[in-house]
């Protein structure tokens, strides 16, 4: 069976500093993401255990453990890549063009994207993503990793607000995290992740 792994961070641990500190990333890249990576795996091997045996007693609990850990780790990987030292600034491009038509303008959905990341109940994400039904640009507030998610929308953007994410240099500032986060985002990134989620 195919095991999942971690992924390597594209740049240094203290890359992103001011704005995103070296411990914060250092035990959020290799802590806690690889503790998604890890608890997907084993979820995944009871599944195919259970499979083996034909004792389903669990299923409703691995089920459960696939979908928080593989949430938590896909997120993850494309938390990383939308993050660089040379980042910030406005996208260009069809991704411009698309956050204009959809939102308004580039200030509005920044207003809308750090509103909806801030107000994110307990644990959670703020996700820009593709909904290829509507064909359009959406925002959305996960829960955890896996909740309150639209199928058949593509995440091109997320931002981790998990108290793991900011807590050692924000503390309890979670709005001061999502303001610094813009100072490092990879707009480069998030059109290429654009790109692909509407060509599909
Ligand atoms: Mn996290």
């Amino acid at each position: 069976m195919k095991k999942h792994e971690l992924p390597a961070l594209p740049y240094d641990y203290n890359a992103l500093e001011p704005h995103y500190d070296e411990q914060t990333v250092r035990l959020h890249h290799d802590i806690h993401h690889k503790g998604y990576v890890d608890g997907l795996n084993k979820a995944l091997e009871k599944l195919a255990e259970a499979r083996q045996t034909g004792d389903f007693a669990l299923i409703k609990h691995w089920e459960r453990e696939a979908a928080f850990h593989g949430s938590g780790h896909y997120l993850h990987s494309i938390f990383w890549t939308n993050l660089t030292p040379n980042g910030g600034g406005e996208p260009t491009g069809a991704l411009a063009e698309q956050i204009q038509q959809d939102f308004g303008s580039f200030e509005a959905f920044k207003k809308q994207m750090a509103a909806a990341t801030v107000a994110v109940e307990g644990s959670g994400w703020g996700i820009l993503g593709w909904d290829r039904t509507s064909e359009q640009l959406v925002i959305l507030q996960a829960e955890k990793h896996q909740d309150l998610t639209i199928w058949g929308v593509i995440p091109v953007l997320v931002m981790d607000v998990w108290e793991h994410a900011y807590y050692l240099k924000y503390q309890n500032k979670r709005a001061a995290f999502v303001d610094a986060l813009w100072n490092i985002i990879n707009w480069a990134d998030v059109s290429r992740r654009f790109e692909e989620a509407r060509a599909k």
